[in-house]
């Protein structure tokens, strides 16, 4: 190094640690390949939570706090490397339970919600005025702004997995909350709404299609394409014995097994995850990551799915990598 240039780099470096501070600025061209990095760089890692693992100690929550005092009693499934509430960069997770006779108080956000449920029978979640059952398997969606409260007119625990949009409000602050002035919302029982999608039409949906990998993506809603603007919702069938075709798309991903047993390869060369799935077990995909479901011998798999796939979509900034 020649004294010119050795001259130069202490100007710089003072320019930039000297210079620059007091007006507020900063340098671009040291920080531009973190800021425009040559692939997506998602924080979340990919990770596996065990139901068979996290239901007695729902359930031991349940016994230390009510729904009423909790609000909502919920254990957050948090990625191992972020805080809460980030299951992935943009999605939350969680697992909700309501006892017989309890009740999760009405209240409304601008944060979005869907629930798939995983046990129990006779739960009901009210939504601006419709009480609607929940049965395993159905997917029930509360739009913005709704009024909710859940409830359970039944028997034994009812669990389900919620999914939200609240990491997206980390970073646009206008994620709204407001009680209601009495526990429940008035409410009347409806047989169906469009805010619930039973198991059984999407698993036939799923086995109307021929192959031994079959995708369906829950439309309608509220929001008239995606369930969402914000998440989006999924199921994918892989019959025993096969793998799912390759993907990889920029959306997240959280997972929940309906049924079967096998695994995902999440990821590639050094980074590549497997994570080693059985019923009702929930799983986290970060953005850009390939994916493919490997399943066991035995019984036919069925996942569901939610994503930040319509957001992407609509700031269009989604794509996906086509494996030929
Ligand atoms: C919420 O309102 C529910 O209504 C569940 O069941 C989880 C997590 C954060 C903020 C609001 C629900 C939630 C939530």
């Amino acid at each position: 190094m020649t004294n010119v240039d050795a001259e130069k780099i202490a100007k710089c470096e003072k320019f930039i640690t000297e210079t620059l501070p007091p007006h507020n600025v900063s340098p671009l061209w040291t920080v531009m390949d973190a800021v425009v990095p040559p692939f997506p760089n998602p924080k979340a890692v990919p990770h596996l939570w065990s139901y068979k693992e996290l239901r007695p100690i729902l359930l031991e929550a349940g016994e230390l706090v009510a729904a009423e005092e909790a609000e909502r009693r919920v254990l957050m499934l948090i990625n191992p490397v972020l805080k809460a509430p980030n299951t992935t960069d943009t999605l939350y997770a969680g697992l909700q339970l309501i006892l017989p006779g309890e009740t999760a108080p009405a209240h409304r956000h601008v944060a979005f919600a869907l629930r798939f449920i995983i046990e129990g029978e006779r739960g009901f979640t009210a939504i601006d005025g419709k009480k609607i059952n929940m049965e395993r398997g159905d997917v029930i969606l509360t739009p913005k702004w709704t009024y909710h409260d859940h409830g359970h007119d039944g028997t034994g625990p009812m669990i389900w997995l919620d999914g939200l949009d609240l990491p997206v409000y980390q970073f646009l602050p206008v994620n709204f909350a407001q009680g209601y002035s009495e526990s429940r919302y008035p409410s009347e029982p409806v047989e169906t709404s469009p805010s619930k999608y039973p198991w059984a039409p999407v698993q036939a949906a799923l086995d109307s299609q021929s192959g031994p990998y079959a995708k369906f993506t829950y439309q309608g809603g509220f929001a008239g394409g995606h369930v969402s603007q914000i998440i989006g919702a999924h199921a994918e069938r892989v019959d025993a014995g096969t793998q799912s075709p390759p993907r990889q798309e920029s959306s997240s991903f959280v997972f929940h097994v309906y049924q079967g047993n096998g695994y995902t390869l999440v990821g590639e060369g050094e980074q590549q995850k497997k994570l080693v799935w059985t019923q009702s077990d929930v799983f986290a995909v970060p953005h850009w990551r390939k994916i493919v479901h490997v399943v066991g011998e035995g019984e036919t798999a069925y996942l569901f799915s939610f994503s930040d796939t319509p957001m992407l979509s609509n700031l269009g900034s989604w794509r996906e990598n086509k494996f030929e």
